[in-house]
């Protein structure tokens, strides 16, 4: 067990992995030697070309190492929830999401937890002054660009980056952010989180990282999981100005019954 990062306390790094026999051992060495203070969670969803058995060797001959095995593949959402719960059992006070892919370079996690020390979430941004995309295919950019403006002009959340994966969190904030009645399942769940984060007033900083597309392994992003962002964050959207409305609304009767009160005394 390491003995925790300056400003921060214990933290605990989750990679969610399915399929990512050729990567993991890569990102753990990599999370291993740039911040060594950090333990790690692999959750593995039962990853049918032997991921799972792969990080289990790497658990054995590292104790800042473990290993969470689910029993099929149920979502990056949910693989997130569980490790959560895991690193609230074991009294983490902060906690880590990276794709296990090397898109998220562990050489730039000091830099989030630094920044963590001041915020109650820090998100690793592709989409703020000093944030880089490397090799991404053009479909790819506009997607994130398009979905991220969506999303700013739906929810009406002054954040750049939504939509992106690499983060760290105090455990403290995860806990009033009620995560278990998350549904979305795929990349939603990174906006839901963040939207909960805005909305309970927390503490949200972007910092820029140098995104890189993925070298090895394929890629888990369907259209499935670009339709449920999409309708999510109209639903929220519309539930928000909905609120807004009727909050005025209610304080506009609440004023009018404040004159008459005032008027009889
Ligand atoms: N445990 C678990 N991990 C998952 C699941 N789906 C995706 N992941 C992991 O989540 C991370 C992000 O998935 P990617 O396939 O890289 O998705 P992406 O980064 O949007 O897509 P690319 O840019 O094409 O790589 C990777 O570490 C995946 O292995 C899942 O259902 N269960
Ligand atoms: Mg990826």
């Amino acid at each position: 067990m390491s003995e925790g990062y300056p400003g921060v306390g214990r933290v605990l790094v989750i990679i969610p992995t399915y399929n990512e026999a050729e990567n993991v051992r890569l990102i753990v060495d990599r999370v291993r030697t740039a911040v060594p203070a950090v333990d790690i969670l692999i959750a593995d969803d039962n990853s049918p070309d032997g991921t799972g058995a792969i990080a289990d060797e790497l658990a054995v001959a590292d104790p800042a190492i473990h290993v969470m095995h689910r029993a099929a593949k149920q979502g990056l959402g949910a693989a997130y929830l569980a490790g959560f719960a895991w690193g609230r059992k074991h009294s983490y006070d902060a906690v880590v999401e990276m794709d296990a892919d090397g898109s998220h370079a562990p050489e730039e996690l000091p830099r989030l937890l630094d920044a963590l020390a001041e915020a109650d979430l820090v998100m690793g941004s592709r989409w703020v002054r000093g944030g880089t995309v490397v090799d991404w295919p053009l479909h790819r950019l506009l997607l994130s660009r398009g979905g991220n403006l969506y999303v700013r002009l739906a929810l009406g959340m002054p954040i750049k980056d939504a939509t992106g994966g690499y983060r760290a969190y105090r455990m403290t904030a995860l806990d009033k952010m009620d995560v278990d009645t998350i549904a979305s399942q795929g990349y939603c769940f990174q906006v839901d989180l963040v939207w909960r984060a805005h909305k309970a007033g927390f503490r949200v900083v972007e910092v820029p990282i140098r995104f890189a597309e993925r070298e090895r392994g394929a890629s888990k992003m369907s259209s499935s999981i670009v339709r449920e962002a999409l309708w999510r964050v109209t639903v929220w959207g519309t539930q928000a100005r909905w609120n807004a409305l009727r909050g005025r609304a209610d304080d506009g009767a609440k004023g009018v019954a404040l004159s008459k009160d005032q008027a009889g005394g």
